[in-house]
């Protein structure tokens, strides 16, 4: 470890996992000690410290990536949905300091020839990570500027090699019932459960996502990975995956289950296809909701139409919401 030159610095693809798994350690006990000098409940040292997350870099992806001015560090991660903790927004940030994201594996399986289970840090090491910026588009109508750290989904499924019968992928997030106060609730059904079909998650843009502002992610944010879909309304991308399933039918996904005629499927940002209870046509951009601030104009595809459009060439999208 140590025969490196000085002013070497290692590219990002050498930093290992194990130092980001070591040094994540050391921060945990810093955030303790600290929390107990400063007589702070564990939770608001575990805030205050989640800026000191472990760095995770990647190479920057310009070709992937939005030039919109970034919503902040602090926004991306007090500001979430992560129902299995709570439905406020605030809710994430304060009670998923107490998710387990170590161990933790990756089951990928179903229509596949070599079913997998995946170790973190195997699928840390999988790809070269990449730095890149994407818009999030709730269909609750606020969206956010977030600089992701991660690599295609893609270089995950084809570890597996997908069988001709495979057309849909399955994603099951985690629960652990003793840390997720959310899921005593019945708002959804646990686990939370997410699909796209299998050309969609293929896509250059599909996103496995380790890391935010180029630090280890936030437990809030999806730890240890979560998906990035950025033409999508945000509830596709599945936080905190243990399973894919290749499958042949559409599978039923959680917001489905619980909603489907509010909820469907494909869920594409679309400003001309409004939800039964909000209208898609504009959204607030976090960080930018001053008094007199104009709301945006939501784009077709959340502004991602020139990469995404030809996935659903010949679609009815006002049926296939
Ligand atoms: N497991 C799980 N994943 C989830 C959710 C959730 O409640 N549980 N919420 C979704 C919704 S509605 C959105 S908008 C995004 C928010 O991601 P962020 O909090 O990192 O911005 O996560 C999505 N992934
Ligand atoms: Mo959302």
């Amino acid at each position: 470890m140590s025969s490196r030159k000085p002013g070497h610095e290692p590219p990002p693809s050498e930093i290992t996992p194990e130092a980001v798994w070591l040094s994540r350690r050391e921060w945990m006990a810093r955030a303790g000690l600290a929390a107990a000098a400063a007589g702070l409940p564990a939770w608001a040292a575990r805030r205050a410290f989640a800026q000191d997350a472990p760095s995770l870099a990647g190479r920057p992806s310009p070709q992937f990536s939005v030039m919109d001015k970034q919503t902040s560090f602090k926004d991306v991660s007090s500001y979430n949905n992560y129902y299995e903790f709570g439905v406020d927004k605030s809710d994430p940030a304060e009670y998923a300091g107490k998710l387990q994201t170590r161990p933790w594996s990756v089951v990928v399986e179903g229509e596949v020839r070599r079913p997998q289970t995946f170790d973190i840090d195997a699928l840390l090491k999988l790809a070269p990570m990449e730095d890149r910026v994407y818009r999030l588009r709730c269909v609750e109508g606020w969206s956010m500027v977030i600089p992701w750290v991660g690599y295609p989904l893609s270089a995950l499924l084809k570890q597996v090699e997908p069988t001709g019968n495979a057309k849909y992928v399955e994603f099951t997030t985690v629960v652990q019932r003793e840390n997720m106060p959310g899921v005593r609730y019945p708002v959804l059904e646990w686990p939370y459960v997410e699909g796209l079909r299998l050309d969609e998650a293929m896509h250059p843009l599909a996103l496995l996502v380790f890391g935010v502002y180029g630090k280890v992610l936030p437990n809030q944010n999806g730890a240890p990975l979560r998906l990035a879909v950025p033409w999508k309304y945000g509830f596709k991308s599945a936080k905190s995956l243990v399973r894919i399933r290749l499958v042949e039918r559409q599978p039923t996904s959680s917001w489905m289950q619980a909603a489907a005629n509010e909820y469907g499927f494909y869920a594409n940002v679309n400003p001309d296809v409004p939800h039964p209870r909000w209208s898609q046509a504009t959204e607030r951009r976090i960080g930018e909701d001053g008094l007199f601030t104009p709301k945006r104009k939501t784009l077709m595809f959340n502004g991602y139409a020139d990469q995404v459009a030809s996935l659903y060439q010949g679609m009815d999208l006002k049926a296939n919401y």
